[in-house]
C-alpha cells in the first residue's frame, strides 16, 4: 500500500548522497568523479576539454535535482502553465551562465583554481548551442532566462538541430559556409529521453466514417517517424526553480514500414529507415524570405506534432477531462512556424479524443496567442496548398473548415464586400496557385497577437493586419522586446557589473533592473565617471585584443570601437555604414598633417552572417573587407582608421563585443526593423547609439533620453513619399563622389560590386541617398562629442542607467499578465538547504 511505497521513498531519498552541496570540496568530488565515471579519463591527466566536461556534467547534477524539484512542484500545484513554441533558440554557452544563475561562480572558480584549472579558460571550450539566426531566436533564449527568473510555469519546445546557424569562414574577403556540427564532443546539458517519444505522421491520406452518429476522420499516414525529447535545463537567477526547454530529434519509427523489410533488401530498408534522422539534422540559415520547402515544412509539423502530443499526454496524466484544458495552458507561437500547431491541437482533440468541432475550436480559440516579428513581405510564410495537402492530408481539411466558418463570419459582418472578404481568407487565390496565409490562421485562432516594438505593433496595424484589426481590435497588443540583464550585462560585463553593484549598494539590480536609474545620479561625480572609464577601457581592450587575434589588424585602445553587428541584410543598411568609412578615408586620406592631429581615431568593426542564397548581403561583405584591407594597409591614415570585418559572429563573440564598445550602429531605413534586440544590450552596456527612429530605437530614446543618443535620416511618414521621389532626387555630392570610389575600382573588384552601386544609384529602396547626409554629419558631431569625454561618459552612463525598460523580465512579466494569464509558481527552498549564495 502507500505505506510502503513511502517507506521505499524514503530509503532512496536516504540514499542520495549529493543534494545540493555547493561547498568547493564537494565540487571537486563531483568533478573528480565525472572524469572518473562519465568521461572515463585517468584522474589526474585530463585537458581543459576534458576538465570543461566534468565540471559541465557536476553542474548538471545539480540542474537536475532543481529540475526534478520544480517539475514535481509544479505538478502538485498545477497552476496555469504557458509553453512558448518557436522553431528557434539561440542559446549560446551555458557554463557561465549556469554557474552565475546558481550562484556557484566563486565555489567553481575555486575548486577549479586548487584543482589546476583557469574557469575562463574552461569557459572557451565549450560549443555555442546556436540553433537559430539571429534576434527572433535570441529573444526566445533570453524569454527562456526570464521566466525561470521569474518562476513561471513555463516551457520551451522547439527542435535539436544536429547542424546549428552555419560557421562563417572567410576567405579572400568572402563568406564561405561551414557546417556546424555541435554535438561532436557531446553536449552535457541536455538529458535523453529515450521514453519521451511520440509518432509523428506524414503523407498518406484520409478516411471518414461513420461512429455512434458521428463522423470519425483517420488519418493514414504514408510515412511516420519518431520524435525523441532531449530536455535542457533552464535555471532562473538566484531562485531554486529550473525549467525546461524540450527540443525534439528525429528518430526512425519503430513499427512503421516493416512492409519494407519482407521485400528482401534487408540493408536497403535500414539505410531508408535511417532517413527519418534527416528531419531534423539541419537549421535553415535564412531569416529572410521563408523558404517554400517540403523539408522546412515538415520540420515545422514534426516539432508541432510531438510538442502537442506531448502536452496532451501529460495533461491526461492529472486530468480526467479537457473541460479546464484552456484555463490551464497558454501557447505562444514565436512567428507562423509553428502555427501548425493550430490544425494539429484540433486534429488531436477531435480525431483521437472524440471532441467535437465546436468543443474543440472552443479550446484552440483560446490557447493560442501569436507574435509578429517582421512586416518584410517577403518573410510571410504561405505554404502551397498542394504541398500542405500531400504532407498533411488531414490538417489541409481542418484549415478549409476553419477557414469556412471563419468566411461564414466575415459575411456575417461585411455582407457581399467580396474584396475584403477575398484579402482576409485564409487561402490566398492567385490564378490557378493557392497559397495557406499562415500569419491569417495565426490570426483566426489567437486570441492575442502583438508586435515587438511600438513602431512595429503600430505598423501592424494600420498596414498588413488591418482589415483584422477592424474586426477584431481586442486582439491586438504590444510587447516591447527585452533581453536578459544577467547574461547581456550582469555575467558578460564583469568589471562593469561590479562598478554597478558597489555604487548601488547591492546587486539588487540584476533581476530588478529599474534599480538602474539609481546610476544617474551619479553622472555628476568626476571620480564616478573616471571609474566607469576605467571599466569600458578594459571592456574594449579586451574586445580589441580578441579581433587582432581573429584577423591579425593591430588595434589600439585609445581609438573609438564602434560596432555593427548583426545578420546582413539590404535593410539593416551595412552598406550606409560601409559608405560612410569610406567617406572618413577620403577625408582623411586628403587632410594635412596639421588637419590629422584633430581627428578622432576609429575602430569600425562590422559583423554578421548572410543567408547562403542573398547574394547581394555577400556582396556587401566582401565590399566590407575589400575596404578593411586598403583602409588598414594605407600608411597616410594609419590608426587613424580601422575597419574590421568581424568573421563568424555569434552569441560569444556578441558578448565580448558589446561590452567593449563605445558607439554602436542601428541604422535600418525607418519603418523596417520590427524592433532589433542588441541596440538595448548595447545601451545597458554603456555604449551610445547611432540609429535611425525606427524599431526599439525609439522607445531606447524615449528611456534614456534623445540627447544622450544620435538619431538621424528620416522618418518612417516620410518613407513612402521620399521612395516615390527617389528617382529624381539629385543625391548629395559627397554621396556620389563616395559611390564612385567603389564603381571606378578604388577597391577592386569593381564587377563585382556593380549591383551594389546600382542599387543605391538606382531605386535605393531603402535610402541610402537620402539619410547618407545626415549620416555623416552625424558622424561628425559624435567626433566632437567624444573629445569631451566628461561629456561622452555622461552619455553612456545615461544610456546604461535609461535602459531598465529593456530588461525581457519586463516584456516576460507582460506577456504573463496581459496575455497568458499565467501566476509565479516559486519552488520554496527546502528547510535544511537554504539557499546557495
Ligand atoms: C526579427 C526582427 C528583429 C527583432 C527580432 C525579435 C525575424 C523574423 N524578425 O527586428 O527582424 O528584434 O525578430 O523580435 O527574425
Amino acid at each position: 500500500g502507500t505505506r510502503d511505497a513511502d517507506q521505499r521513498t524514503a530509503l532512496l531519498y536516504g540514499l542520495m548522497d549529493t543534494f545540493k552541496k555547493s561547498d568547493v570540496l564537494s565540487i571537486q568530488q563531483s568533478i573528480v568523479n565525472h572524469v572518473e565515471y562519465t568521461i572515463a579519463r585517468s584522474r589526474y591527466k585530463f585537458d581543459d576539454l576534458e576538465a570543461y566536461q566534468a565540471a559541465a556534467f557536476s553542474l548538471r547534477d545539480r540542474l537536475i535535482e532543481s529540475w526534478n524539484d520544480t517539475q514535481q512542484y509544479f505538478k502538485d500545484e498545477d497552476p496555469k502553465r504557458v509553453y512558448y513554441l518557436s522553431m528557434e533558440f539561440l542559446m549560446g554557452r551555458s557554463l557561465t551562465n549556469a554557474l552565475c544563475n546558481l550562484g556557484m561562480n566563486d565555489s567553481y572558480t575555486t575548486a577549479l583554481r586548487e584543482m589546476g584549472y583557469d574557469l575562463e579558460t574552461l569557459v572557451e571550450q565549450e560549443r555555442d548551442a546556436a540553433l537559430g539566426n539571429g534576434g527572433l531566436g535570441r529573444l526566445a533564449a533570453c524569454f527562456l532566462d526570464s521566466m525561470a527568473t521569474l518562476n513561471l510555469p513555463a516551457w520551451g519546445y522547439g527542435i535539436r538541430y544536429q547542424y546549428g546557424m552555419f560557421r562563417q569562414n572567410i576567405i579572400d574577403g568572402f563568406q564561405h559556409e561551414q557546417p556546424d556540427y555541435w554535438l561532436n564532443f557531446g553536449n552535457p546539458w541536455e538529458i535523453e529521453r529515450l521514453n519521451v517519444a511520440y509518432p509523428i505522421k506524414f503523407y498518406g491520406h484520409v478516411s471518414v466514417h461513420e461512429e455512434m452518429g458521428r463522423q470519425v476522420f483517420r488519418w493514414n499516414p504514408g510515412e511516420s517517424v519518431t520524435a525523441v525529447a532531449y530536455d535542457n535545463p533552464i535555471p532562473g537567477y538566484h531562485t531554486n526553480n529550473t525549467i525546461n526547454l524540450r527540443l525534439w530529434a528525429a528518430k526512425p519509427d519503430r513499427e512503421f514500414d516493416l512492409e519494407a523489410f519482407n521485400t528482401g533488401d534487408y540493408v536497403q530498408a535500414v539505410l531508408s529507415r535511417q532517413r527519418a534522422e534527416t528531419l531534423s539534422s539541419v537549421l535553415y540559415p535564412d531569416d529572410r524570405t521563408y523558404e517554400g520547402k517540403e523539408l522546412r515544412l515538415k520540420q515545422q509539423h514534426f516539432f508541432v506534432s510531438a510538442t502537442t502530443q506531448d502536452v496532451v499526454r501529460r495533461w491526461k496524466e492529472t486530468h480526467s477531462s479537457f473541460d479546464n484544458f484552456a484555463e490551464k495552458v497558454a501557447f505562444q507561437l514565436n512567428d507562423t512556424h509553428p502555427t501548425i500547431a493550430v490544425p494539429e491541437l484540433m486534429r488531436v482533440l477531435m480525431d483521437e479524443n472524440q471532441l467535437s468541432w465546436s468543443q474543440a475550436w472552443d479550446i484552440t480559440s483560446k490557447v493560442f496567442a501569436f507574435t509578429n516579428h517582421t512586416v518584410l513581405p517577403e518573410a510571410l510564410e504561405k505554404w502551397p496548398v498542394g504541398l500542405v495537402e500531400k504532407l498533411l492530408p488531414r490538417h489541409m481539411q481542418i484549415i478549409y473548415d476553419i477557414n469556412w466558418r471563419f468566411l461564414n463570419d466575415l459575411r456575417k459582418h461585411y455582407g457581399d464586400d467580396w474584396s475584403r472578404i477575398s484579402r482576409m481568407s485564409v487561402i490566398e487565390e492567385s490564378g490557378s496557385d493557392k497559397f495557406v496565409r499562415m500569419a491569417y490562421l495565426a490570426l483566426v485562432a489567437s486570441h492575442t497577437v502583438n508586435g515587438v516594438a511600438a513602431l512595429h505593433t503600430s505598423i501592424l496595424k494600420d498596414s498588413i493586419f488591418r482589415d483584422f484589426v477592424d474586426l477584431w481590435p481586442h486582439k491586438f497588443q504590444n510587447k516591447t522586446n527585452g533581453v536578459t540583464p544577467r547574461r547581456w550585462l550582469a555575467f558578460c560585463n564583469p568589471a562593469l557589473a561590479e562598478l554597478i553593484t558597489s555604487t548601488l549598494g547591492s546587486d539588487a539590480w540584476v533581476n530588478n533592473l529599474s534599480l538602474l536609474t539609481g546610476l544617474r545620479e551619479h553622472a555628476e561625480s568626476a571620480e564616478f565617471r573616471q571609474a566607469w572609464r576605467d571599466c569600458k577601457l578594459k571592456a574594449k581592450t579586451r574586445a580589441m585584443a580578441k579581433m587582432e587575434k581573429m584577423t591579425g589588424v593591430k588595434l589600439r585602445p585609445e581609438a573609438m570601437l564602434d560596432i555593427q553587428v548583426k545578420r546582413i541584410h539590404e535593410y539593416k543598411r551595412q552598406l550606409l555604414n560601409i559608405l560612410g568609412a569610406i567617406y572618413r578615408y577620403n577625408q582623411i586620406r586628403h587632410m594635412s598633417a596639421e588637419e590629422r592631429k584633430q581627428v578622432v581615431p576609429r575602430v569600425i568593426m562590422i559583423g554578421g552572417k548572410a543567408a547562403p542564397g542573398y547574394e547581394q548581403a555577400k556582396r556587401i561583405i566582401k565590399l566590407a573587407s575589400a575596404v578593411a584591407e586598403k583602409v588598414n594597409a594605407d600608411p597616410d591614415v594609419g590608426d587613424l582608421l580601422k575597419v574590421v570585418f568581424v568573421p563568424d559572429y555569434n552569441v560569444s563573440t556578441a558578448e565580448i563585443l558589446i561590452p567593449g564598445s563605445e558607439l554602436s550602429q542601428h541604422i535600418s531605413t525607418a519603418g523596417t526593423e520590427a524592433s532589433g534586440t542588441s541596440n538595448m544590450k548595447f545601451a545597458m552596456n554603456g555604449s551610445l547609439i547611432i540609429g535611425t527612429m525606427d524599431g526599439a530605437n525609439i522607445e531606447i530614446a524615449r528611456e534614456i533620453g534623445e540627447e544622450n543618443m544620435f538619431i538621424f535620416g528620416a522618418r518612417k511618414e516620410q518613407v513612402p513619399k521620399l521612395r516615390q521621389e527617389r528617382i529624381q532626387l539629385r543625391p548629395d555630392q559627397r554621396f556620389l563622389d563616395t559611390v564612385d570610389l567603389i564603381r571606378s575600382g578604388h577597391f577592386g573588384w569593381e564587377d563585382y560590386f556593380q549591383p551594389l552601386v546600382s542599387s543605391v544609384l538606382g531605386t535605393d529602396y531603402y535610402l541610402l541617398a537620402n539619410d547618407f547626409p545626415s549620416y555623416v554629419d552625424t558622424q561628425e558631431r559624435i567626433d566632437s562629442v567624444y573629445k569631451d569625454q566628461d561629456a561622452w561618459t555622461k552619455m553612456s552612463i545615461m544610456s546604461t542607467a535609461g535602459s531598465a525598460f529593456f530588461s525581457a523580465d519586463r516584456t516576460i512579466s507582460e506577456y504573463a499578465k496581459d496575455i497568458w494569464k499565467v501566476e509565479p509558481c516559486h519552488v520554496p527552498w527546502s528547510e535544511d538547504e537554504p539557499p546557495a549564495k
